[in-house]
């Protein structure tokens, strides 16, 4: 038997030394074990390459022995494994028949290095591969530590129970061995009952399914392979297995196991250590998330059941005169006439009136998303979207070659190939057509997973106009099911085992080029919103907003998320906690939940909680179905008060959130993060799933019971201070108890942090022209200690944001203090633009100043400023200093 690793030779004497420690034939610590076990199929028969700088090689397998044609099928004859060190984070390990091109997730979705991309110049590698030939496994190795991250070898001791590498046309499996020392979060999308961390014993279906999200722990609307692992003591690595096929991954002990219906194994492996490297390492290859604009960080309204013009008009109205912020107003699919897209109503949406009605929200600084579907709409021969797509060849179809029919909202449906090059400029024309009538600033795309009301393969319609909202089949089905449809292995669909074109597209139906939506149907919302996206960076030529239900890893490139159709209850406040922080995670951080909940009407102190919590998501938007009645925040006395002051510090907090999706779209962190993210040397941390940072330094702390008082919160080892009223928490690292009586939200920021703030106001237009206000926050009874923070500004809807000249300014903060002295100074990058805007920071807050203060200095000169100390808590204003320019405030303790 042969071990062969690809790193240099430094790293190849650290592994060989790890291994020769192991084939004495014990098991090591890391559980990485030589000996073959019984059973396995494959056989590393010969490695045909290597590359220059042991940057990879390629070997190919063979089946030894086969196990015939057992009832998930014949094992493929010959596999060809391929390991590339694509960069010195990124290790990336591939296998797929040695003698047929199979099913990979496209370019155009994910566009990436080939197998024959040229390799980046050799760098110190991280990650080292190692592989045993019979039965063939191999593992993934810290080079630094010689820790075992990944290792697909059953342990020969029996301390987990898996099978070696399984590979059959509709049945892949491939496990890990897992030691008691990693803790997983990922793998989504689904609604998860039992918090954030991945719990043995569970199996996580990906399979993107039109579900309401309120059912938890089944398959979803989204498809994300790909979970982190943090190990005692805090490092982090990523695992992405970029597959767009069905699968189950099933957590045991010891082990994760991996079922998958087609596609090859291609396996990324990101090193971390930290977990916002992991985010780094992977956005890098999926994508970095979309910039965001400023506008869509404020709050949205939206409800299904907005009938006319005249009724959201007066709910943008009744925002204002309950001074509740509202920066963007949407219409689901209401506005429509038939349900179809790009059409409207003109009894109650009235083209004139509604066009007007969308000038007033721009003229006072707000914006207007509207709802589309990809179903198209094919009973009605005056709709012309509908033919120009037939004209473009551009639907989905049968093997007779006709448009594939399904059923939504508008009746009979026939849906884009958003996989067609051909699809996006039909559909960029049809956005362009619509925008030419009414400005929306946003586009929504939903049911895209993708949704029909029929299950059959070939279905037609008998030229009845179904009554609104019929959501049960009406089509004529003859079904003839094969093997994609009903395969080998059947995935726990629907939770219930269902056939895989359930309430969906058949999975015989092809796309332009052949492929078959068996292979590309996880990926339909994501092509959709890759297409939308650009239709709406064409037509607007501004930074574009869209929100799509469905997603991919990945999406987040192009869209924002919501958690989908939720309950108003406690739980489901409960849980949009958990797949906001895992959608972050999964590379879409633009992501909120229906705020106070879309199926029924729930209560004043329900919605209430509910605002509070999410309205320091980034995405913050009250939705609710059309049978319910109107739930609008002001219609609720308590709500009305939480949304003020919720809303209110999240308007003041805006600067910061936009600094945090700057950094999303240039490093892919998660703008909500869980708090191992910033504490992941406090094990405790892993097991936190209903408090939330927003990045590394405020935290939520949000109540999620009925009738509570009181919220158990955890705080990581530190000061705190209230955001609301500046009091302290000093924790040792404990749970602690904090008063939260109806209206009391517990946001909190951390010791070091410097939170660059604005004044609120009732749109994010007007706030961000406001003075700043720095908010420092020192540890308590420490004499010597420091903070920092950034703000990145820019106009907030250019379709780059990047820093650049005249367009943008970022600054640095700094603080440091002594028990005499303390200095809090600013640097400045391409400082022209904010110069140009005018802001300035016109107030200083200093939490954890122990001593009044006796002389205030600016830029070195005695100044008039207004000093105040209370408590704990120096207050330094009327400062007036531009933003764009370096400053220096220093003052000595009296
Ligand atoms: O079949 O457009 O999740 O937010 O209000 C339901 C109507 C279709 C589902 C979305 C929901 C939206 C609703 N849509």
């Amino acid at each position: 038997m042969m071990q062969v690793q690809i790193t240099t030779m430094a790293v190849l004497a650290i592994v060989t030394l790890l291994l020769v420690a192991l084939s004495g034939g014990g098991v090591g610590a890391s559980g990485f074990r030589r000996t073959a076990t019984a059973g396995g199929r494959y056989k590393l028969q010969s490695v045909v390459k290597e590359y220059a700088n042991k940057q990879g090689f390629e070997a190919k397998l063979a089946v030894s022995p086969s196990s015939g044609n057992d009832p998930l099928g014949r094992d493929i004859g010959s596999l060809s494994f391929i390991a590339r060190i694509e960069k010195s984070t990124r290790l990336r390990l591939y296998i797929s028949d040695a003698a047929k091109q199979r099913w990979e997730v496209p370019q155009s979705i994910i566009p990436r290095p080939t197998l024959s991309s040229d390799l980046e110049p050799a760098t110190e590698p991280v990650l080292a591969v190692t592989y045993t030939t019979q039965p063939f496994g191999f593992a993934v190795t810290r080079i630094a530590t010689g820790e075992v991250l990944f290792n697909s070898t059953p342990p020969a001791d029996g301390s987990a129970k898996f099978n070696p590498l399984v590979f059959k046309d509709q049945y892949i499996e491939i496990s890990t061995q897992l030691p008691s020392t990693a803790t997983l979060f990922g793998l989504g999308e689904s609604t998860r009952s039992d918090g954030l961390k991945l719990k043995q014993g569970r199996t996580y279906t990906l399979w993107t399914t039109d579900i309401a999200a309120l059912f938890p722990d089944i398959d979803l609307y989204g498809d994300w392979p790909f979970y982190i692992d943090v190990r005692e003591g805090g490092t982090a690595h990523g695992v992405l297995l970029l597959n767009s096929n069905g699968m189950e991954i099933t957590y045991s002990e010891n082990s994760l196991t991996y079922r998958i219906i087609g596609g090859v194994l291609d396996f990324y492996f990101f090193p971390g250590p930290s977990s916002l490297d992991v985010m780094d390492q992977y956005t890098q290859l999926v994508g970095r998330p979309a910039a965001q604009p400023y506008w869509s960080l404020g709050f949205h309204q939206c409800r299904w059941g907005y009938r006319n013009v005249t009724v959201v008009k007066n709910v943008v109205e009744n925002f204002r005169k309950a001074n509740i912020p509202l920066d963007t107003m949407w219409n689901d699919i209401d506005y429509s006439d038939r349900f179809l897209d790009f059409t409207h109503d003109e009894e109650r949406f009235p083209m004139k009136e509604w066009r007007g009605f969308v000038d007033g929200l721009h003229a006072n600084g707000q914006h207007y998303v509207i709802l589309i579907d990809p179903g198209i709409g094919s009973a009605y021969d005056d709709y012309q979207t509908y033919k120009r797509g037939l004209e473009q060849d551009i639907y989905l179809k049968t093997d007779d070659g006709k448009p594939y029919l399904g059923q939504v909202w508008p009746g009979p449906v026939v849906y884009p190939d958003f996989l067609n090059p051909n699809a996006t400029p039909w559909w960029t024309n049809e956005v362009q057509l619509f925008h030419d009538q009414l400005p929306f600033d946003g586009l929504w795309i939903d049911m895209n997973e993708v949704s029909n009301f029929c299950t059959g393969t070939h279905c037609t319609w008998n030229g009845t106009i179904f009554p609104d909202g019929i959501t049960s089949c009406y089509l004529q089905c003859t079904d003839s099911y094969t093997n994609l449809d009903e395969p080998p292995f059947k995935l726990n669909h629907f939770g219930t085992h269902e056939k895989l074109g359930h309430l969906t597209a058949a999975m015989t139906v092809t796309h332009w080029d052949g492929t078959t939506e068996y292979d590309a149907h996880n990926l339909y919302g994501m092509s959709e919103a890759v297409a939308t996206k650009k239709a709406l960076t064409e037509v607007r030529q501004k930074r574009p907003f869209l929100l799509s239900r469905s997603t991919f890893v990945g999406a987040g490139a192009h869209t924002a998320h919501w958690t989908g159709d939720n309950k108003a209850t406690y739980d489901d406040l409960a849980y949009s906690i958990v797949t906001v922080m895992n959608s972050g995670m999964a590379g879409i951080p633009m992501v909120g939940a229906d705020i106070c909940g879309f199926y029924d009407m729930g209560t004043d102190e329900l919605c209430s909680r509910w605002i509070q919590t999410g309205a320091f998501h980034p995405f913050s938007r009250a939705h609710t179905i059309r049978d319910n009645g109107n739930k609008e925040l002001y219609l609720f006395p308590k709500t009305t008060v939480s949304a003020r002051k919720a809303l209110g510090l999240k308007y003041q907090l805006l600067p910061y959130y936009y600094t945090l999706n700057y950094y999303a779209h240039k490093k892919g962190y998660p703008m909500i993060r869980p708090l191992f993210f910033a504490f992941p040397s406090d094990p405790e941390t892993f097991d936190v799933s209903y408090q939330f940072l927003i990045g590394d330094h405020i935290l939520v702390s949000p109540v999620i019971t009925a009738n509570a008082t009181t919220v158990n919160a955890y705080f990581p080892k530190g000061t705190w201070y209230n955001m609301f009223d500046h009091s302290q928490i000093i924790s040792k690292g404990e749970n602690l108890t904090l008063q939260a009586p109806w209206d009391v939200i517990n946001v909190h920021v951390n010791e070091g942090a410097i939170i660059p703030m604005q004044e609120g106001a009732l749109t994010s237009t007007a706030a961000r022209k406001t003075p700043f206000t720095l908010l420092v926050a020192l540890p308590r009874n420490s004499p010597l200690s420091s903070a920092s923070g950034e703000v990145f500004l820019d106009n907030g809807e250019d379709i780059d944001m990047v820093l650049k000249a005249n367009q943008s300014t970022y600054v640095r903060f700094k603080t440091a203090v002594d028990n005499k002295s303390g200095t809090l100074s600013s640097h400045v990058e391409h400082g022209e633009y904010a110069l140009q805007e005018r802001w300035i920071v016109d107030k200083v807050i200093v939490l954890g100043a122990e001593s009044a203060v006796s002389v205030v200095d600016v830029n070195g000169k005695p100044s008039q400023v207004k000093v105040m100390h209370k408590e704990h808590n120096l207050e330094v204003s009327g400062l007036g200093l531009a933003i764009g320019k370096e400053f220096e405030i220093s003052w000595t303790f009296a």
